[in-house]
């Protein structure tokens, strides 16, 4: 009888759990502040807009409990029909979710496209509590944050402000008191040692999608997508045959680049980091394919995993 009360009272205790989503327009920091908050490289980065593109799940535990962040692509209004999937992937993430955390570019300031997310926020009962995290605040002064804080006040009334660099980690100590002090009570979601439930096809895919953003120019990043279809380990070493869908053959020829430089230079840097990542030796094999206007095909973003669930 004794043994029953206390294991009731210390399951009980005091572990907190919750989903809490990152959403915001592109390039604030959403996919940088998630990597910062959990200690690993769990959603790719570039300096170019509209990276992530699918919701992507990374998991802290905590002797607090545990949070399952959810990182959304970057909001905004695009033509084709991958940015409208895009954006449903975002919105999704609301009613997914304990806590939104609305995430800005402090450097930046308050921008038109911020105010327009803004006033998209579902409103009334159930709405999920939004909490301003401004990020890139090594980037500015205290003169500056400050007008920010007070532009947003103006703009809507926000559960908490929250300053932070996803760079330097000020502000996320913070940020995760007040999380755990916000999410309710509850179990936890995933094992302790897992940092995400991202399929390894799908790391890979994307680590390699991030050095082509990394390496090319304007429009074509935009325009491709990468897959895998083969992955296999043996004796020791993985083997990955990955296509790179583009949309154009003129887009080909650029990934391709000179005598296939480009091509052996992107696979060169996936390589390097995909072995750090996986700790064994890897063989890549990269193609490349067109496939005509894929981003408007609804059956191709599919095939990519690009698709609301
Ligand atoms: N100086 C500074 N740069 C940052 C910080 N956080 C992110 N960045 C940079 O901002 C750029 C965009 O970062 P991401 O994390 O890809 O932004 P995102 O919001 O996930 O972008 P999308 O996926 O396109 O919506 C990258 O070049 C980052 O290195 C920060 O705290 N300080
Ligand atoms: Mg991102």
């Amino acid at each position: 009888m004794v043994q029953t009360i206390s294991i009731r009272s210390s399951a009980h205790d005091t572990k907190k759990s919750g989903f809490v989503a990152l959403v915001g327009r592109p390039n604030v920091g959403k996919s940088s502040l998630i990597n910062t908050l959990v200690g690993q490289k769990v959603s790719i980065v570039t300096p170019k807009p509209q990276t992530t593109r699918n919701q992507i799940r990374a998991v802290l535990t905590e002797a607090r409990g545990q949070i399952v962040f959810l990182d959304t692509p970057g909001m905004h209004q695009g033509k084709t029909s991958l940015s409208q999937v895009m954006l449903k992937t975002a919105l999704r993430a609301f009613s997914a979710v304990d806590l939104v955390l609305l995430v800005f570019d402090a450097g930046d300031g308050l921008t038109a496209q911020d105010v327009t997310l803004i006033r998209r926020l579902p409103k009334g009962q159930g709405a999920k509590p939004v909490i301003a995290l401004m990020n890139k605040i090594d980037l500015i002064n205290r003169e500056k944050l400050l007008s920010l804080i007070d532009a947003l006040r103006q703009t809507y009334d926000f559960a908490e402000y929250i300053p932070v660099s996803a760079k330097t980690g000020e502000g996320l100590s913070v940020l995760l008191d007040v999380l755990f002090q916000q999410l309710p009570e509850g179990p936890r979601y995933y094992p302790e040692n897992v940092t995400t439930d991202a399929s390894p096809k799908f790391l890979v895919a994307e680590i390699i999608r991030e050095k082509l953003l990394l390496k090319l120019q304007q429009e074509v990043p935009h325009a491709l997508a990468v897959a895998v279809e083969e992955m296999t380990e043996e004796s020791g070493r993985l083997l990955v045959r990955a296509v790179i869908v583009v949309e154009r053959p003129s887009h080909k020829k650029i990934v391709i680049g000179k005598g296939g430089a480009m091509l052996k230079e992107v696979g060169m840097l996936a390589r390097q980091e995909l072995e750090a990542l996986f700790g064994v030796r890897m063989y890549l094999e990269l193609w490349v394919k067109v496939r005509e206007d894929w981003r408007n095909r609804p059956s191709q973003l599919k095939e990519f995993g690009y698709f609301e669930e």
